[in-house]
């Protein structure tokens, strides 16, 4: 879709190309930030642009922090499957004991902090999609590795750790939403949309309050709804006996906010394998985007199976597709 971009913004984008230093590059990209039309058409623009902006933000508060331990990139995955999910929470809640349950990789599971130092990435199963995980070191008060900050960032959603074996469990975990904070993350419910500070990001996050095998567990739960209440989608479940964990896939994917579209050629059956993952509330030239680049430009209309219209009614490209719609594309 064409943007109209007024002639400010054009000032703005110049004196970002040709600055020389972060800083300047920053206060270049705030003002074109300022000056963007917020409006559906400009949703592509104004994605890169926040991207940008934060990036940019974490770098030069990473540099005034002296040199990173590893250097920026370092651990940057594929995206892989529907959406990308980080695991975040206090030492020893049992991010990595889960993620060995939810998918094939093996981190290491200990019974003491810390075991955890590099971030770990593993496919999980939900339905006919997959969604990629990562195992993350713990976050506290005064540990926060800096890959933290990248990784969550380039994350489509969170799964937030409470210990329900512990009775710090709900100030721990409220120590890592507060020290997310500090790095411009903020735990947000699914749904809620990016923050209006360009330099904040918001992730979608899942509270999973895990070993409700412990005895106290129940009490404890009762503590953590009070604490916590509302905020976010909650799933208690037990990473060691298995407890609920389809109730989680199910929670994690729904978390992504997709929906599944399948694709079919003219006169031949859908492949109803491996489905596209568009956003909720795509249209259908943002699909054609998915399958591939330069069809987002000339798919001119489709016929669709689904939600909402007659079977194989044919659409123009600004329709709106369902969860589960079969689609054929007509450039
Ligand atoms: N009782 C119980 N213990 C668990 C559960 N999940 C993990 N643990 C234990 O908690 C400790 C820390 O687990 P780990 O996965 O390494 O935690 P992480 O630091 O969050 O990655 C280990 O001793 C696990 O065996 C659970 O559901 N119930
Ligand atoms: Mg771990």
């Amino acid at each position: 879709m064409a943007v109209n971009l007024p002639p400010h913004y054009h000032d703005a984008e110049a004196r970002y190309k040709k600055a020389q230093t972060p800083e300047d590059k920053l206060v270049a990209l705030k003002e074109m930030w300022v000056l963007l039309p917020k409006h559906k058409a400009s949703e592509k623009v104004q994605a890169e642009l926040k991207t940008k902006i934060s990036e940019l933000t974490d770098q030069i508060e990473q540099a005034k922090q002296g040199p990173k331990k590893a250097a920026p990139g370092t651990f940057k995955f594929p995206r892989q499957g529907a959406g990308t999910v980080v695991l975040v929470g206090p030492p020893n809640a049992g991010k990595s004991q889960l993620m060995t349950k939810l998918t094939k990789a093996a981190p290491a599971v200990a019974p003491y902090p810390f075991t955890t130092r590099e971030p770990i990435p593993g496919m999980m199963d939900y339905e006919d999609v997959r969604v990629q995980l990562i195992d993350l070191p713990p976050i506290t008060a005064d540990h926060f590795e800096p890959f933290v900050t990248d990784v969550t960032r380039a994350a489509d959603a969170a799964v937030l750790f409470l210990d329900l074996s512990d009775d710090d469990g709900p100030a721990a975990t409220r120590a890592v939403i507060e020290r997310l904070k500090l790095a411009r993350r903020e735990l947000v419910p699914p749904g809620t949309g990016q923050s209006a500070d360009p330099a904040v990001y918001a992730v979608p996050a899942v509270l999973v309050a895990n070993k409700c095998d412990d005895d106290a567990a129940d009490i404890r739960l009762e503590l953590a709804r009070e604490e916590f209440g509302t905020a976010f989608p909650l799933v208690v479940v037990s990473a060691e006996r298995g407890d609920n964990l389809d109730a989680l896939r199910k929670a994690i994917y729904d978390a992504l906010r997709v929906m599944r579209i399948y694709t079919k050629q003219p006169g031949k059956p859908a492949d109803m394998t491996s489905p596209f993952t568009p956003p909720i509330g795509a249209t259908v030239a943002e699909l054609a985007g998915k399958v591939h680049r330069d069809l987002e430009d000339s798919v001119k209309s489709a016929r669709v199976w689904g939600t909402g219209v007659h079977d194989g009614q044919t659409v123009g490209r600004d329709h709106v597709l369902s969860d589960k719609d079969v689609v054929e594309l007509h450039t």
